[in-house]
C-alpha cells in the first residue's frame, strides 16, 4: 500500500522533538528530524516556559521535517502538536503573547485552592469535571491571573497551533485537564468560568481530535519550507491523550483482555480507559481522574510522581560532579534487596525543582527510617515507590471502575526502565508489557493518519498497527521477589 507522511510535533517538560511518521495499511513508522531540551526557566518572578525559544524550535523542526520529506520525495500531509497539559498563555486582541507562560511547578496557584474553593466546593467541582484535585490544574492558575479583560487563554497546543494558523482552538482532550470542561457532555462547564468571575469565551472554542485547526500562515509556510495549504490537525493535544490511543493494548489473541496503562515519563499516568466517566465520592477521595480521551473515551486515571524524581536526582548529582549514567545506576539499584526505605512518589513537596536527593532523603527521615546517601541506594528507593504506587493505583482504579486488569501496558520513557517494568510486575501480580517508548507521537501521528483517510476505524485499528509495528517487552511477576 502507498503510505503518507505527516509531521509530529511533541514536546514534554524536559525536551521536545519533531518527527516524521509514516503510515501505511499495516504499519506506522517515526524517524525523529528534530530534537531539543525543555525546562522551566526562572524568569519574571516565576517558573516559566520559554515559549519563544520553544517555538523557535518547532518552526525549526518543521523545516528539518519538509527537507528530510523533500529528499524522500515525500510531501508532508498534515502536522500535529501534543505537549503537557494544564499550562496556557495569554494572548491579547492584537495575537500576541502578553507574558511566557507559567509552569505547573511555579507555587503561585498553591494560594489560590482555598478561594476558588469558598466558589466552587470540591465536590460540586468534581461532579461536573471530574478532575482529580491537582493545585496546578488550569482553574487554580487562572484564579491567580489579576486582568483577563479583552484576553484569550490557549493551552500550549494550541498556542503552538494558533502562531502556525492564526486559528484559535481548544482541543478537547486537553480542555479535559483545566479543570472548567464538563466531562458528560464533553462541554466547557461554562457556569463554572462565570462563578470564577473568568470571562465566558475565556477559552477559544472545542475543537476535537481528527479536526482541521486551519492551514499555515504564508509567512511561517515561507520560513520553513512547506506549502501554505499543509494543514494543522488537532490531535489528543494533551500528549497522555495521544500516549493511551497508541497503547498496543486488544485484538489478536489478547482479544478478551482488560488492560490498564501506565504512561510513564516525567509523570506517572496510571489508569483505565472507560465509555463514561466515574463521579462517584469514592472517586473522588481516591483521587482519581476522568480525562478525555481520543474518540470520547474517558482516561480514567490518576496522575501519580514519576521519572521527574529520577531526573531531578541526576541534576543534582550531576552539579554535584558526578554523572552516573542510567544503565549504570539502574543496574545498581536492581543488585540491591528488595525492602527498602519508600516514599510517597506523589508528595507535593516533590513538585518544584530543587535538591531532590536530600527531599528523598528527608521524607525517608520523616518515617523513622534511614536512605542512604548514595546515588544507587535513592535509584532504587525510587523505583520501588513508584512500582508500590502504580500497583496500589491499578487495585484502586479495578475497585472504582468495577473492572478485573489482566494486562498492565507500560508506555513511554519508563517501559525502557527493565527494573521499573519488573518491578511493577512483581507488585501488581500482573503480566506487563513494555513499549512503545514513543506512544505519544505514535498516538499522534495515527490520528492524523486517520483524519486523511489512511485508515479507518477506531482505537482497536489505531491500536493493530502499533502492534504491529513494535517489538514488545514482557514481564512476568517473579514471586520470590514479593
Ligand atoms: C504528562 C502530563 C500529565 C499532566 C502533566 C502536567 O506529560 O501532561 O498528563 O498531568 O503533564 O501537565
Amino acid at each position: 500500500t502507498a503510505g503518507a507522511v505527516f509531521a509530529a510535533v511533541d514536546i514534554g517538560a524536559s525536551s521536545g522533538r519533531v518527527i516524521l511518521g509514516r503510515v501505511t495499511g499495516s504499519e506506522v513508522t517515526l524517524e525523529t528530524v528534530h530534537r531539543f531540551p525543555n525546562g522551566v526557566v526562572e524568569l519574571d518572578g516565576g517558573l516559566r516556559w520559554d515559549f519563544d525559544a520553544l517555538f523557535g524550535e518547532v518552526l525549526a523542526g518543521l523545516a528539518a521535517a519538509a527537507r528530510v520529506a523533500g529528499e524522500h520525495g515525500e510531501s508532508i500531509a498534515s502536522i500535529g502538536i501534543d505537549t503537557w497539559a494544564v499550562d496556557y498563555g495569554l494572548v491579547n486582541a492584537a495575537g500576541e503573547l502578553t507574558a511566557q507562560p507559567f509552569s505547573y511547578r511555579d507555587d503561585r496557584s498553591r494560594a489560590a485552592v482555598a478561594p476558588v474553593h469558598r466558589k466552587l466546593d470540591p465536590a460540586r467541582l468534581y461532579g461536573t469535571t471530574g478532575l482529580q484535585f491537582l493545585q496546578f490544574n488550569t482553574l487554580y492558575q487562572l484564579a491567580t491571573e489579576r486582568d483577563l479583560d479583552g484576553l484569550q487563554a490557549l493551552l500550549i497546543p494550541d498556542l503552538i497551533a494558533f502562531f502556525l494558523t492564526g486559528q484559535r482552538r481548544t482541543e478537547s482532550t486537553n480542555a479535559s485537564t483545566t479543570g472548567l470542561f464538563d466531562a458528560v457532555a464533553g462541554e466547557w462547564a461554562t457556569g463554572f468560568l462565570t462563578a470564577l468571575g473568568l470571562p465566558k469565551d475565556l477559552f477559544p472554542p472545542l475543537i476535537e481530535p481528527g479536526e482541521t485547526v486551519g492551514t499555515l500562515l504564508p509567512e511561517i509556510a515561507a520560513r520553513v519550507g512547506l506549502p501554505a495549504s499543509t494543514t494543522v490537525v488537532a490531535v489528543g493535544s494533551h500528549d497522555t491523550a495521544s500516549a493511551v490511543a497508541a497503547v498496543p493494548a486488544g485484538p489478536s489473541a489478547a482479544d478478551a483482555e482488560t488492560f490498564a496503562y501506565i504512561s510513564s515519563g516525567t509523570w506517572s499516568l496510571v489508569g483505565l480507559e472507560l465509555d463514561h466517566p466515574v463521579l462517584t465520592e469514592a472517586s473522588r477521595a481516591a483521587n482519581f481522574t476522568n480525562e478525555r480521551g481520543v474518540d470520547g473515551t474517558i482516561r480514567y486515571l490518576r496522575n501519580m510522581g514519576g521519572l521527574w524524581l529520577l531526573s531531578e536526582c541526576q541534576r543534582t548529582w550531576a552539579a554535584e560532579g558526578h554523572t552516573p549514567e542510567l544503565t549504570d545506576l539502574l543496574a545498581a539499584a536492581a543488585a540491591l534487596p528488595p525492602g527498602g526505605p519508600q516514599i510517597n512518589p506523589d508528595d507535593s513537596a516533590f513538585i518544584a525543582p530543587d535538591n531532590m536527593p536530600e527531599r528523598i532523603r528527608a521524607t525517608v527521615r520523616h518515617t523513622g527510617d534511614i536512605l542512604p546517601d548514595n546515588p544507587a541506594a535513592i535509584t532504587r528507593c525510587i523505583m520501588d515507590s513508584l512500582a508500590t504506587g502504580y500497583a496500589r493505583t491499578i487495585a484502586d482504579a479495578e475497585r472504582l471502575a468495577d473492572r478485573t486488569v489482566d494486562v498492565v501496558h507500560i508506555v513511554g520513557g519508563g517501559s525502557q526502565n527493565r527494573l521499573l517494568c519488573q518491578l511493577t510486575a512483581d507488585t501488581t501480580g500482573k503480566k506487563v508489557v513494555a513499549g512503545p517508548v514513543e506512544a505519544t507521537a505514535v498516538g499522534n501521528v495515527l490520528v492524523q493518519a486517520r483524519a486523511a483517510g489512511h485508515i479507518s476505524g477506531g482505537l482497536t485499528e489505531l491500536r493493530r498497527l502499533v502492534v504491529s509495528s513494535h517489538e514488545l517487552q514482557t514481564f512476568s511477576p517473579q514471586l520470590s521477589r514479593l
